[in-house]
This record gives structure tokens, C-alpha cells and sequence, in this order.
């Protein structure tokens, strides 16, 4: 089987430090956690960043400080800016990050309940706008899928081979069970790539299942604070570390970013 691209999630835009105080807010905490998660095996960061105080933000000037004091700890990671932001944001707040010309960026797709009252909103047209902005960019997608309409783009707005996260068991999308990640890896293009992420305490069953059907895989706070249950991570590298650990108990050898760029097909860093 291919080898496992780790993608790792540091940060997030809703989770706080009173969920674990281990959660990054600042450029010095995200890029620690960040080189935390790369030592331990990650090749993509999944990044969000937050101003000092973790009010969320999709500023273009902190994300290049963070991506900067990533990059001079981990000089050859792939840095995956997010442009989902958080909830409420708009469309060109939320493209922001791209303007830095990483690697690659998420494409959130469809509007979907995420939690309580709030709803991430991804109309068709806000999808096309990102896409094209991508593809002017040369910039891959990450296509996140939270729920099971995935409606697949054959205008031309985002290029194949597509790569996909499954975002499992948020509160309003698809359930994080075996029975919803099957149906969803079926519902791929022939030639695709997938990654699997699972909220809260469906991260690493999801994970594992993801392996084992040969996807990819994402851990981290934004996703899951805890290393098992009632056990608190004490960073990002220890989620990731456990994720190395079922790989290799299920015979899944580990990417290196070089070779997760091979994988995805990214363009030569700008
Ligand atoms: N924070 C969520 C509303 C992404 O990074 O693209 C959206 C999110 C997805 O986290
Ligand atoms: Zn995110």
C-alpha cells in the first residue's frame, strides 16, 4: 500500500485552552506544537492560527508569521493553510492565507449544521469562487467534506486527481462510523486521494479504518484533545505519534512531506 501521509490539525479555530491548555495561541505555541507534530511523523500541518489571546483569525500578516516559525523549524513540511476560518467569517476573509501561495489550502464544500446554532456556510458559488482562486494559484485543494452530499465539480473549478479530507462525527455533519466512512471513500473519483479525520473520541477508530481502507490520515487538537479516555494529549506530536503507531501495527509505512508531495501531486513550492 502506498505509504500514510499524517496530516496533523494543531490548532483549529473553536477549540481552547480550556479544553486543553496545550492548544496553541500563539506564533511561538503554534509553531512548537507544529514542529511537535512533524518530529513524530506529520508531513502536512493543517494550520489555523489565533492572535495571542485565541480569538481565531484568517489575518494575512499572522499567518505568514506563523508559517514563517514553522518553516524555520520544519524547514521541508507541507503547510496546508485553512480557508474555512471560523464560523461567521466571509468568503474573502477567508481566502486570506492563500495570498502566500502554499502548497496547498482546504475547499470546504457545502453548508453544513457545526454544532449548536452554528452553520458553516459554503454556498455553490462561494466553492467556485475558491476553487478558481486555487487554481489561478496552482495551489491544491484539500476538499473537506463534513457531510455525505458530496457534490463533485465536473466544470472545471477544482483539477483532478482530487484530494478529499472526510471530516467525520462533527455535531450536525456525518456520523464518525465505519458504516458512513465506506460509503464516503465509495463516493470518490477513481484516482482520488482521501484523508480521514475523525472528531472527539471518533479520531482514532476513524483513523485506523481509514489506514486499513488505504487513505490518509489527520489527528490533532483541532480535532480530538485527548489521548485516550479522560487522558488529556500533552501536544500534537503525541496524537501523531499514536496515529504512527496503529500505521505500523497494520503495516502502513509512514510519507516523509517528500513523499506526500509525490503522493498529491503538489506543484514545486513557490
Ligand atoms: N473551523 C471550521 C468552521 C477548514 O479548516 O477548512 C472550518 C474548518 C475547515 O476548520
Ligand atoms: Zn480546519
Amino acid at each position: 500500500m502506498e505509504k500514510l501521509i499524517i496530516t496533523a490539525c494543531i490548532c483549529g479555530a473553536e477549540v481552547t485552552k480550556e479544553h486543553n491548555p496545550a492548544v496553541p495561541y500563539t506564533v511561538e505555541e503554534i509553531a512548537n506544537e507544529a514542529y511537535s507534530a512533524y518530529k513524530a511523523g506529520a508531513s502536512i500541518i493543517h494550520l489555523h492560527v489565533r492572535y495571542d489571546d485565541g480569538t481565531p483569525t484568517q489575518d494575512k500578516a499572522r499567518f505568514k508569521e506563523c508559517m514563517d516559525a514553522i518553516y524555520a523549524k520544519c524547514p521541508d513540511v507541507i503547510i496546508q493553510p485553512s480557508t474555512g476560518g471560523a464560523v461567521g467569517m466571509s468568503d474573502d476573509e477567508r481566502l486570506q492565507p492563500i495570498e502566500l501561495m502554499p502548497e496547498m489550502a482546504t475547499l470546504d464544500c457545502g453548508t453544513c449544521n457545526f454544532g449548536g446554532d452554528d452553520i458553516f456556510v459554503n454556498t455553490e458559488n462561494t466553492i467556485k469562487y475558491f476553487g478558481e482562486r486555487m487554481i489561478e494559484r496552482n495551489i491544491k485543494p484539500e476538499v473537506e467534506v463534513f457531510d455525505k452530499a458530496i457534490r463533485l465539480n465536473k466544470k472545471g473549478f477544482i483539477k483532478s486527481p482530487m484530494h478529499f479530507d472526510f471530516v467525520m462525527g462533527v455535531n450536525g455533519g456525518i456520523s464518525g462510523t465505519p458504516r458512513d466512512l465506506v460509503f464516503m471513500a465509495g463516493s470518490i473519483p477513481q484516482g482520488s486521494t482521501f484523508t480521514v479525520a475523525g472528531v472527539g473520541r471518533t479520531e482514532f477508530p476513524m483513523i485506523t479504518l481509514g489506514i486499513l481502507l488505504g487513505g490518509h490520515v489527520r489527528v490533532g487538537f483541532e480535532d480530538n484533545v485527548y489521548l485516550e479516555k479522560g487522558v488529556l494529549a500533552k501536544s500534537n506530536g503525541e496524537l501523531v505519534e499514536k496515529a504512527v503507531r496503529i500505521a505500523k501495527e497494520l503495516g502502513r509505512e509512514i510519507a516523509t512531506p517528500a513523499e506526500a508531495r509525490e503522493i498529491l501531486g503538489l506543484a514545486p513550492r513557490a
